[in-house]
């Protein structure tokens, strides 16, 4: 199968070789080397490739118009990522045009390979970044502004890489084009692991979102301040810490501060500043809302008793995706016809993804593929050849079902 050559070649684009990790931001030189394994891989394929003025990539295999069908996922990761969380998505897509034309199917539709830009949010903050501003979520202005940790533009780093930061914009015709987006997508849990199913169908996206917290403390010395004089930002910080881990278990949510500035960050200044953001989930947005209210009130509180200046700022948030019945269930039905058992697991993820951005503009649905280890956003992550294999197979298989309706 055409999968492996292709994931041979992709697979060490922007690999950690010591921590087996993988480290492609969005415009930077490993997103740059993925990009082109893409272009080279979908022309030497007959596609057709074309950057749209948000710097998605889509490989057409036919004259792009209305009644598009389209398929893909994104390149960019989280750092120290997996390897399958994205280029899964879009390595399956390649190879299941060669599954289709292998086949004999010459579609009465036109078909995309896609790849949509900083779907993690790993350098620009902002996830889903190139999908959301194809959909109108986020202003161009918004966009161009957004920096990476080192005060470098998403513009001036998307000029760099070649693109028109002035171009930045929604792209309604694009989405009205679409008929239909599927995006396979390597599981990020272990539902399937305890099943005998290779492949699974996604139910819905679970809200989520992120949230800056900016503690203002006053920088003094270490050793000599008295402790009644304090105004240390940490604490308030660790309080936040604790107060989301003890919301998200009370809650059977999820809450996690996993990046933090601190500044001036020497061993022996209390902070002026701490930086912190929330990364906060949950079934539905009720519940998410009293999670993140709760860390609001707990970091508030623990802001006052400490001196210490507070801010809580929500950077990007997604409402629950529920992927249209009649898609979902018309999917489940042809994975199923080649899954061991037909009845295919149909399971909601707390993970976000672009086909959860589409899904408010176009008939969307995702397939999984199963990780033993069930870990993702780590070198961890995992997904054997053979469930690879299994996933190539099932998008062909939709897909050669979608394209003859
Ligand atoms: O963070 C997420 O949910 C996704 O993996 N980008
Ligand atoms: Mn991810
Ligand atoms: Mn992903
Ligand atoms: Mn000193």
């Amino acid at each position: 199968m055409s999968f492996d050559r292709l994931w041979a070649d992709l697979a060490p684009v922007g690999r950690d070789d010591d921590s087996g990790g993988y480290h492609r931001y969005t415009w930077a030189d490993a997103d740059t080397e993925a990009r082109a394994w893409f272009t080279d891989a979908a022309t030497a394929r007959g596609l057709d490739v074309r950057a749209d003025r948000n710097g998605n990539l889509w490989a057409w295999w036919g004259t792009p118009g209305p009644g598009a069908v389209a398929t893909g996922s994104h390149l960019d990761s989280v750092p120290d990522g997996g390897a399958f969380d994205g280029p899964l998505g879009v390595a399956a897509a390649l190879a299941a045009v060669d599954e289709l034309r292998g086949r004999g199917v010459t579609p009465v539709r036109p078909l995309a390979v896609t790849v949509f830009a900083e779907e993690e949010g790993g350098r620009f903050g902002v996830p889903c970044l190139g999908s959301r501003l194809s959909a109108g979520e986020i202003s161009p202005e918004r966009a161009r502004g957004l920096t990476d940790a080192s005060g470098v533009t998403w513009g001036r780093a998307m000029e760099a890489a070649g693109h028109d930061p002035l171009a930045l914009g929604a792209d309604p015709g694009a989405l009205a084009d679409l008929d239909v987006f599927v995006e396979l997508h390597v599981e990020q849990g272990r539902a399937l692991e305890d099943t005998a199913h290779p492949v699974g169908v996604a139910s819905a996206i679970w809200p989520h979102g992120r949230w800056r917290m900016d503690f203002t403390g006053r920088a003094d010395h270490a050793g000599t301040t008295r402790l009644e004089d304090r105004n240390d930002p940490m604490l308030p910080f660790a309080h936040a810490i604790l107060a989301a881990r003890s919301l998200a278990e009370r809650h059977d949510a999820r809450a996690t501060v996993a990046r933090a500035l601190v500044s001036p960050n020497g061993t022996n200044a209390i902070p002026s500043l701490v930086s912190a953001w929330l990364d906060a989930r949950a079934a539905d947005s009720g519940t998410l809302d009293a999670v993140v209210a709760g860390v609001r009130e707990a970091a508030a509180d623990a802001a006052r008793d400490h001196g210490v200046g507070y801010a809580m700022t929500g950077e990007s948030l997604t409402p629950l995706v529920g992927f249209a019945h009649g898609l979902r269930d018309r999917l489940a039905a042809v994975v199923g016809t080649r899954a061991p058992d037909p009845r295919v697991p149909v399971l909601p993820t707390g993970a976000g993804h672009d086909a959860g951005v589409l899904a408010a503009h176009v008939p969307t649905a995702m397939l999984y593929v199963r990780n033993p280890t069930g870990v993702s956003h780590s070198p961890r992550e995992h997904a054997r050849p053979d469930d690879c294999h299994a996933g190539v197979l099932a998008l062909a298989d939709v897909l050669q079902d979608l394209l003859a309706r």
